[in-house]
């Protein structure tokens, strides 16, 4: 079968580049299609398109309002196209990949809700005094691999009902859904726009230095992200970066097993452990702590693991070879360190990146699956003797995406919870982002937030007018 090609949208039209890349399907291990690896020039066309464009529509709110629930229809029409077409670059299986599309649709809906507010402070005979919000112009918004569809429309949903013009960049591992999205969102959008371009890594870095962007949203790693800083403080271009976590789940002495095992689970494999909300590593107290590696690990064991095209399959391959990899290593190095696994431990035979999910247990911090982002499924599990010492380990690290802390008592547990060093805070559940709520990460996790209000205004600049009467 021929390798489909998938082209860029920019200005409105199709375009395709002269150099291509191959996208692997991770449950196969082969490349199954062609993206376009954008040129420089193109990279102009996009920016330049994006730039034309912006005049226009910053005028009127609520024609970009009516423009937002439209695209959020169109988007849900063409579930069947978009959603196979993550599942194939992703891994993930079809029904999260539909469920994905379904949560684009909820986060451009919830952003139309949204009013960009104009606020008088003073109005009398002598003078009126008001603070505005105005559209930054064009934003660079660029994402990751493990949730591109909803993580690029929490970036451009509130930049375009801001009033700015978007270049999106998808990841290098999974460009066809966003290339997709680009042509899907022809119908409804203005020419200029929404552009998406694709292209390696280095594609990133030069839309991030641009002289045309003025904002860079970036969702990624940590290091990745310093990089987008690095590049965007020469120009004082704006930035919001939402990176990884390493989120505790601290688990109190009356936790509530038969409850909440399954979520905590669910929290920390939901997509294969690629979230950066996912619980990344659980203290729990050593009383309790054979009976909950012993729940979590029947529970890893009932995983039905496959192409996630399969129906039925829970859980895909990770997404790609040097995410694989990683993990591969990170559970290896604990397991000749000491570490048991209770459950899983291996890969699964076969072409595709398939790793089984895995509990490990009899390990500690200071083994690098638990100090770093492992962002695969692979869970260790720490016993901890008091409750104030495991508030202290799960607060000692650069990170500071989220946390959660687990208890039959919900009020007792938010008093810890609220001393977590982190952007959200969770009581008996993990990996809840909610419509309308900021989300964003303390430290090294991040800088500024998505959602809710605060992260539309972030695609704003505050101005004052001052009207001095007579
Ligand atoms: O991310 P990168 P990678 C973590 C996770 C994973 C690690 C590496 O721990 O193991 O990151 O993943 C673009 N300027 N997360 O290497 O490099 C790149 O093309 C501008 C957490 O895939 O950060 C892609 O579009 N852009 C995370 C995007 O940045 C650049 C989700 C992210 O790539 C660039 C994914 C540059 N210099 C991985 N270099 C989360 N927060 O959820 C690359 N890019």
């Amino acid at each position: 079968m021929p390798e489909q090609k998938y082209p860029m949208t920019v200005d409105g039209k199709d375009v395709h580049a002269g150099d291509t890349f191959g996208v692997c399907n991770p449950a196969t291990g082969q490349v199954f299609a062609q993206a376009p690896d954008c040129s420089p020039a193109q990279l102009d066309d996009a920016l330049r398109a994006a730039a034309d464009a912006f005049p226009l529509w910053r005028d009127d709110i609520s024609a970009r309002r009516s423009i937002l629930l439209a695209a959020a229809a169109r988007i849900e029409e063409c579930t069947e196209e978009l959603a196979t077409l993550l599942t194939l670059e992703q891994g993930k299986p079809l029904a999260d990949a539909q469920f994905e599309i379904q949560v684009v649709a909820l986060i451009l809906r919830s952003t139309a809700t949204l009013d960009v507010p104009r606020e008088v402070i003073l109005d009398d005979d002598d003078q009126r005094i008001e603070v505005l919000h105005q559209p930054v112009g064009v934003v660079a918004a660029i994402t990751p691999w493990n949730v591109p569809l909803a993580l690029a429309a929490m970036k451009y949903a509130p930049a375009l009902l801001a009033g700015n013009t978007v270049v999106l960049k998808p990841s290098p591992f999974t460009p066809l859904s966003s290339l997709a999205l680009g042509a899907v969102l022809r119908d409804v959008l203005p020419p200029g726009v929404l552009n998406v371009i694709s292209g390696r890594d280095p594609l990133g870095a030069q839309l991030a230095e641009h002289t045309v962007t003025r904002k860079v949203s970036f969702t990624g790693s940590v290091a990745t992200g310093k990089r987008v800083a690095a590049a965007a403080a020469p120009d004082l271009k704006r930035i919001t970066l939402e990176l990884g976590g390493n989120d505790a789940a601290i688990l109190l002495d009356d936790f509530d097993l038969d409850t909440h095992v399954d979520r905590l689970f669910w929290g920390a494999f939901a997509n294969c452990g690629q979230v950066c909300a996912a619980v990344k590593r659980v203290y729990v107290p050593r009383g309790r702590y054979t009976e909950v590696v012993d729940a979590l690990a029947d529970r890893a064991r009932s995983v039905e693991v496959g192409d996630g095209m399969r129906p039925g399959v829970q859980m895909g391959p990770l997404a790609n070879a040097p995410q694989f990899d990683r993990v591969q290593e990170l559970v290896a190095e604990a397991l000749a360190g000491g570490a048991t696994a209770a459950a899983g431990g291996r890969r699964l035979d076969g072409d595709g990146y398939f790793f089984e999910p895995t509990i490990l247990r009899d390990l500690d911090d200071g083994v690098r699956i638990v100090d770093e982002e492992q962002f695969g499924p692979a869970l260790p599990v720490i016993p901890y003797d008091d409750v104030e010492d495991a508030l202290a380990r799960a607060n000692r690290t650069h990170f500071g995406l989220d946390g959660s802390v687990w208890s039959a008592d919900p009020e007792r547990a938010a008093v810890l919870a609220a001393r977590l060093e982190c952007g959200t805070s969770w009581v008996n559940t993990h990996a809840m982002p909610t419509p309308g709520v900021p989300f964003g990460g303390h430290k090294w996790s991040g800088i500024g937030v998505a959602g809710g209000l605060a992260g539309l205004l972030s695609y704003t600049e505050t101005k004052v007018l001052h009207v001095v009467r007579g």
